[in-house]
């Protein structure tokens, strides 16, 4: 495509997308795949990395790469949106539904939210009922490739009804509590919730300091 096609054609599927409710409020389209990180992408040793599960869980366990990748896996298509008002259409991700991998190791009843730990400090926090959505993904495979470094190799979550920045990349652990732990974008401004249909960017104290 030429860049004056590619214009035309992102003018056209974003005033249909609107008008079919699927773009959010404030969105535009994007064919690119942006990177947005904070911070450097970490190295990765397939070695020595390992999956945790803690807190409130019937069992804390951890995974090698080699065990995890060995779990049955499901293939999806969804809608990323970021914050920083793109929003990329039909994109094809492959991993273990959280939902089907939360069955190894059982939630206990206290459990209510989930955080995601990941390389190098960054977390990010979701109720545990939106986590349990058939959608929500720990994801290695994406386009049907292995997912490149700076999207979040070896392996991310995909929670594709919030917006991006609680899609963790490098995940690590996933600790589950009774009460509610702001992550990283969280203390820093971002909205709690995070909902691109409800336009959730930013909490409202942050705008005051
Ligand atoms: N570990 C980690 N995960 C992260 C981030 C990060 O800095 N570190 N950035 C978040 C933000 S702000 C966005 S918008 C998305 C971007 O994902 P992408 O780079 O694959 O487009 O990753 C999210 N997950
Ligand atoms: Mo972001």
């Amino acid at each position: 495509m030429s860049i004056l096609d590619d214009i035309m054609e992102r003018r056209r599927q974003e005033a249909s997308a609107r008008g079919a409710g699927r773009l959010p409020p404030g969105q535009s389209l994007t064919f690119k795949f942006p990177v947005l990180t904070y911070g450097p992408t970490p190295p990765v040793n397939l070695e020595t990395w390992d999956l945790r599960v803690f807190g409130e869980v019937k069992a804390e366990k951890r995974w090698t790469w080699e065990q995890f990748t060995a779990l049955p896996t499901t293939t999806l298509t969804c809608d990323l949106h970021c914050v920083t008002k793109w929003s990329k259409f039909d994109t094809l991700w492959e991993g273990v539904r959280f939902r089907d991998f939360v069955e190894l190791f059982g939630v206990s009843d206290h459990a209510r939210y989930v955080i995601a730990h990941c390389e190098h400090g960054y977390t990010t926090n979701l109720p545990l009922d939106i986590m349990m959505d058939d959608d929500v993904l720990l994801t290695y495979k994406y386009d049907g490739k292995w997912l490149e470094p700076d999207h979040g190799f070896p392996l991310r979550t995909l929670v594709p009804k919030r917006y991006l920045w609680k899609s963790a990349k490098w995940l690590r652990a996933l600790e589950f509590s009774a009460t509610d732990k702001p992550g990283f974008w969280e203390r820093n401004g971002y909205h709690n919730e995070g909902d691109p249909f409800k336009e959730e960017r930013f909490d409202r104290r942050s705008l005051f300091f």
